[in-house]
């Protein structure tokens, strides 16, 4: 396995980010960047060799790249995403993935934000977001039919994205917050549910046998650590105030994945 993690630098303009759940509070910008280097040694850390993209200042959402782009074992796909700002950060991205894999896209009138995709082997379940529509859910299913992946709409609710509430923490296993989709939806996984105080605290950061968790959730820390699964603490509390997380910060896949053989240890989406 080896291990990358496309990320972006800090926008100089975050403070005009996008919000849809979060109120708006003044970013520090030096201290958003701070911590997004935390992020990035973090992954270090953890094994990925770690791509900067330089800062697209005229985007303030561009550090969130894992909203502009899919990568799966045998190609990935640049979305359109739902905010129409956010529309000009898919291209550099796009060139970046181009070395490791063949890109398929999502196009007009569809919708997809990355933050919505969350995969388990074969079965991708995608947000029906305010962010991912359903002519792009549509697409999505198209162009993965062939590749042998199943693509499922999932109704979420008062979060901006599907995996805002709900990501894999190891194989079959989630963190889910059951106020923002219904954990029926996945009945037959073991779902590890947030604290009820801590209610962000669903999305995490999988990679290799562990997660990527933001320092300011102990107690679902506490159930993670619980449920054997080792959990790498980081400071995000600036990008937090842009709706960010740990999973939108970055793209993490294998650059020689075992294609048609399901180990499940990188979990890129
Ligand atoms: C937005 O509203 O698009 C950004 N302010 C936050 C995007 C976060 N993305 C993610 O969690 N996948």
């Amino acid at each position: 396995m080896a291990l990358v993690a496309i990320t972006r630098d800090v926008s100089a303009n975050i403070g005009e980010c996008a919000l849809s759940f979060v109120q708006r509070s003044p970013i520090d910008v030096d201290r958003a960047i701070v911590q997004h280097h935390g992020y990035r040694r973090a992954l270090e850390s953890l094994g990925c060799e770690v791509i900067a993209l330089p800062a697209q200042d005229a985007l303030p959402d561009a550090v969130f790249v894992e909203d502009v782009a899919l990568v799966l074992d045998e190609i990935a796909v640049v979305t359109r995403p739902g905010a129409a700002s956010r529309r000009g950060e898919a291209e550099s991205v796009a060139q970046a993935l181009a070395g490791y894999r063949p890109l398929l896209r999502i196009i007009a009138p569809g919708t997809l934000d990355g933050g919505d995709v969350l995969r388990f082997d074969r079965d991708i379940f995608v947000g029906q977001s305010a962010r991912s529509n359903a002519d792009g859910i549509a697409q999505l299913r198209a162009l993965l039919a062939g590749h042998g992946y199943r693509v499922h709409g999932v109704a979420t609710r008062g979060c901006l994205h599907l995996k805002s509430a709900a990501t894999q923490v190891a194989d079959g296993t989630l963190l889910v917050q059951p106020a923002w989709v219904d954990p029926a939806i996945f009945a037959g996984y073991r779902l590890v549910e947030v604290d009820p105080a801590e209610e962000h605290a669903a999305n995490a950061l999988r990679i290799g046998a562990g997660v990527v968790h933001p320092d300011c959730f102990p107690r679902t820390r506490q159930r993670l650590q619980d449920a054997g699964i080792a959990v790498t603490t980081v400071d995000v509390s600036e990008l937090q105030k842009a709706e960010g997380a740990v999973t939108c910060c970055s793209l993490v896949f294998d650059t020689v994945p075992a294609v048609g053989v399901t180990t499940g240890a990188a979990a890129p989406a």
